[in-house]
């Protein structure tokens, strides 16, 4: 057994030095802050070790049902703080390198956070392998050792500027690399049919290959013990043998071949709405589960396995139609390589997968020509025309020769160009299709999928998203978590519900009176935060007014936008007296897909509004709007603690869930928000009273969009809207320049999909709402105490049990 090094100051001491020698060659007296970093990383990385290489063990061992989730973001964090305070080394640490005369904080802040993910779909995947972790749950989550990770966003001139995430420079102290455990993945090629016993049988004979490495990540649960796995591949050429059959021996050639093939797993798609339609993306998605499949295979089941038993050994769950060309892939497995019957291998691949939907705005569903599915993954191709003509055919079995109904239902596209729904797959193949919060699923079976929840009835359900409170309370806000332990005692950071609790002390002044000091506090640090990042001075005694997350007009940055120009003009035009606001600090954080116009040109308009309003003296510094640059889950664990007020405005039926939205209420922000995703949820928990409700519902979105939506009118009728649109456009923000947001005003006004105008008087009421209610602060600071109380619903540990008990069937492993 491999020893578990010493729970003591002096024997961290004597690892870290060791460390320090052994791992990067050099003494206490000559090392670099990053050496100081990576060994400090190392030690509590070999706290970890032992545990999960007993885990690995027992799990092979059990040979129980497990989940396989297979994403190709997982959006982690830093790693240093979450693994110090798995395995209760925080204060022992923190006193070993001050031994060493060594601030951690100061190594703290040198971690590059693995930022392998665009936003909600991402860091959803890391908060589930977390609590994977700390419910012991028999479980391995693979992805995409990704190069470059989203892009870092720099402002110049206040418009975002990309810069490359290269967060592997400095080293890489938490994974371990298995370059011989290297797997073979082809691409390209023919298919050929053959004769075996007098059946006809198709084979892939590939064109090209690359090998996938595996990378190893320890996702330690909190204080129970366990480690689990994170496996992400890397892209590497095969070698030169392999790589004559992609060309024919030429060195120069050979050599170019290996950087083609590196690509794959080069840099994170920083697009999270629109598809492209790449071909580099599709080999992504390939790539990874194709090693992950196999991996499964071939390490996790006892050799001479019974395949059709498969299903009560593993679940692979589907994170969006990403992953889904797993499908394919398994079904040729059983059938090409294990010589399956097609038959027997379907209906265990129909058991063996399940598929979440993240979201529910058309463009956003996958889609690949099969133009380009046929010349990378021929084979596939085939396997997918006969799983769609075997489905239609049960379609036509069951509701008669509706052409329209199956030319409707079909998981090949017939235009614009003939195409594979890849949601559609997933949906066919999988045991359980869920959507992300109830008011998603329900749109997702009524609107999106309505046909195929009539054809699998039971097929559709529901598990609302959920964050880990590890990382967004314990960790994040140490005063808040310090706070609820002495009223309620340890054991809420494993089972939130316990947070129940605290409705009592709502009531009690002397708790209110911690809690606000502790809210104080947290916008203190913010403050130092936001002055050593950015410069930025937040006045004391503002409201923080915070909307983070990634930039699309769907979740509508525009309409804060229209929110702060009003409260401007309102100062400027001499209708309200700045003496007489009560002061806020608008802070944004947000990056924007970089093909994607529109964000870009609302990101240089906030910036610009900035400009203008923090430096207007008739504001007399009442309304302050701060953007820094680069929102990332290390900001956002910075930023959520210290907000009093969390912006969750996207059109009613639009975002699926929300999960910023969660960490904002489990940290006492309360939420001014519309009818949509899990804020639907938040509000029926904490009541009508703490959430500030407004705009159109759902139905009402619909009803205006039939009945005919036109902006304009809107603009025609309420004078404070008209006074903002006219001054965005009279260039107040653009040093005259008329030009420079027209594309912005005329959107607003002749398009507007997202129906900003529509709910723009409905969501300035609901601000003069938020102000009035800010002026009785004791009653503020106890409406916050009751959403955290009340919340406690939103901890992905329930998200996980709810997709054990609903979809995976796979018990903890105790
Ligand atoms: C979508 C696409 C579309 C194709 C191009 C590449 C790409 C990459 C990422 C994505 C993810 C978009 C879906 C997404 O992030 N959905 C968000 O999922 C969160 C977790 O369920 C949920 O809280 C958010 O409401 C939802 O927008």
């Amino acid at each position: 057994p491999v020893p578990t090094p010493p729970s003591t100051v002096d024997g961290f001491v004597k690892q870290f030095l060791e460390n320090l020698n052994l791992e990067r060659g050099v003494t206490l007296s000559t090392a670099s802050p990053n050496d100081r970093y990576i060994a400090l990383a190392t030690t509590v990385r070999d706290f970890l070790v032992a545990r999960w290489l007993e885990d690995i063990r027992r799990q092979k061992e059990a040979q129980a049902k497990g989940v396989c989730y297979l994403s190709a973001e997982y959006l982690l964090g830093r790693q240093l703080d979450n693994n110090l305070l798995a395995t209760r080394l925080t204060d022992i640490a923190t006193e070993a390198l001050a031994a060493c005369g060594i601030d951690i904080d100061e190594l703290r802040a040198l971690e590059v956070e693995p930022g392998l993910g665009n936003g909600g779909l991402g860091r959803l995947a890391a908060c589930f392998i977390d609590s994977l972790a700390t419910m012991s749950v028999p479980s391995i989550g693979y992805g995409i050792r990704y190069e470059y990770g989203i892009f870092r966003q720099t402002f110049v001139d206040g418009q975002q500027v990309e810069q490359p995430d290269a967060w592997l420079t400095l080293g890489s102290p938490w994974e371990f690399a298995h370059p011989e455990a290297a797997q073979t993945i082809s691409f390209g090629g023919y298919t050929e049919t053959f004769d075996e016993g007098g059946v006809t049988r198709s084979r892939w004979v590939p064109g090209w290959n690359v090998q996938a490495v595996p990378y190893n990540y320890m996702v330690s649960g909190y204080h129970n013990g366990r480690v689990n796995t994170l496996r992400l591949w890397r892209a590497v050429a095969t070698d030169a043998f392999d790589l004559r059959i992609f060309n024919s021996g030429d060195y120069e050639k050979a050599v170019r071949a290996q950087t083609y093939a590196e690509n794959i797993s080069k840099v994170l798609y920083p697009e999270d709405s629109t598809p492209q339609g790449k071909e580099l993306r599709l080999q992504q998605q390939y790539f990874f589960v194709a090693a992950s499949i196999r991996d499964f295979l071939d390490h996790m089941l006892t050799p001479g396995f019974d395949l059709s038993k498969l299903p009560d050994r593993v679940i692979f769950q589907l994170n969006d139609t990403h992953p889904v060309i797993a499908v394919p892939e398994f079904m040729r497995v059983l059938v090409d390589e294990e010589h399956m019957e097609w038959d027997a291998a379907w209906e265990i691949t129909q058991q063996c997968f399940a598929y979440t939907c993240h979201t529910l705005l058309p463009e956003a569903l996958e889609v690949w020509s099969v133009e380009l599915l046929g010349r990378l993954l021929p084979r596939h191709l085939e396997i997918i025309y006969r799983i769609n003509d075997e489905f239609l055919a049960a379609v036509r079995e069951r509701f008669g020769d509706d052409e329209m109904r199956i030319r409707n239902m079909s998981i090949i596209a017939e235009s614009p160009e003939r195409s594979v729904r890849m949601a559609y797959l997933a949906t066919v193949a999988g045991a359980k299709v869920n959507g992300v919060a109830e008011l998603h699923s329900q749109l997702l079976r009524e609107k999106v999928l309505p046909d195929f929840d009539e054809f699998y009835p039971g097929k559709f359900t529901n598990v609302t998203n959920g964050v880990t409170p590890r990382r967004f309370l314990r960790l994040a806000n140490p005063g808040l978590a310090g706070l609820i332990t002495d009223a309620l005692g340890a054991g809420w950071t494993v089972d939130l519900e316990r947070l129940r609790g605290l409705e009592s002390f709502a009531e009690d002044p002397e708790f209110r009176a911690r809690f606000a000091e502790v809210k104080a506090a947290n916008k203190r640090v913010l403050s130092d935060v936001l002055r050593a990042r950015d410069g930025f001075e937040v006045s004391d005694g503002h409201m923080l007014d915070v909307m983070v997350k990634r930039l699309h007009e769907y979740k509508r940055q525009m309409l804060k936008v229209l929110h702060i120009v009003t409260s401007y003009e309102r100062i400027v035009s001499g209708r309200v007296r700045a003496e007489d606001v009560q002061g806020r600090a608008f802070i944004f954080g947000a990056k924007a897909a970089p093909g994607y116009v529109m964000a870009k040109r609302i990101i240089h308009l906030i910036n610009a509004v900035g400009e203008v309003v923090n430096n207007d003296p008739r504001v007399e510094g009442r309304l302050q709007v701060l953007f820094p640059p680069n929102y990332n889950v290390t900001l956002a664990e910075r930023v959520i603690p210290a907000a009093d007020l969390s912006e969750q405005i996207s059109l009613a039926g639009k975002e699926a869930s929300g999960t910023g939205n969660m960490k904002f209420a489990l940290n006492g922000a309360l939420t001014i928000g519309t009818d949509d995703g899990a804020n639907v949820e938040i509000r029926e928990l904490v009541g009508d009273d703490n959430f500030f409700l407004f705009g159109m519902t759902e139905p009402e979105v619909e009803e205006l969009w039939t009945r005919g939506y036109k902006p304009a009118e809107f603009y025609q009728q309420d004078e404070d809207l008209r006074r903002a649109i006219d001054l965005i456009a009279s260039g107040a923000f653009s040093n005259g320049d008329r030009t420079v947001f027209e594309p912005i005003v005329s959107n607003l006004l002749y398009d507007d999909r997202f129906m900003v105008l529509a709910d723009y008087a409905s969501y300035i009421r609901a601000q003069d709402r938020v102000d009035a209610a800010y002026a009785d602060q004791d009653a503020w600071t106890k409406a916050a105490i009751l959403n955290i109380a009340r919340c406690g619903f939103f901890s992905s540990d329930r998200s996980i049990r709810d997709y054990i008990d609903r979809i995976w069937h796979t018990p903890p492993m105790l």
